[in-house]
């Protein structure tokens, strides 16, 4: 079990990162969103190989949805019920 962040420690991590959202979601798990926009789909697609290789070598894995050349991520650790430094490791590695 992975300790959740506390409201404080969220908002200093989300200061230190370009574009991404606190986001709550319907069942009130809290997670960062950010929208990624590319030139076409294999650009798009070539950034979510590169993710998915991040994630697997992290153990730890976004909820992403892609429509052509957009990229949807959202980071939330489920073994903690919202948002952990997981997330906002994951979150600067992919920026990075
Ligand atoms: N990804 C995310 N986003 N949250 C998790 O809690 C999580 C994960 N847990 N990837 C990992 C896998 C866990 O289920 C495995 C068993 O290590």
């Amino acid at each position: 079990m992975i300790a959740r962040l506390t409201p404080d420690a969220i908002a200093a991590e989300i200061t230190g990162l370009a574009d991404w959202c606190f986001v709550t979601d319907a069942k009130g798990i809290d997670g960062i969103e950010k929208d990624y926009r590319f030139a076409d789909f294999a650009a798009a697609f070539g950034f979510m190989a590169r993710v998915a290789l991040l994630a697997e070598k992290a153990d730890h894995h976004p909820e992403w949805s892609n429509v052509w050349n957009r990229v949807h991520i959202r980071l939330t650790t489920h073994d903690a019920g919202g948002l952990s430094a997981r997330d906002f490791a994951l979150a600067k590695a992919i920026d990075g």
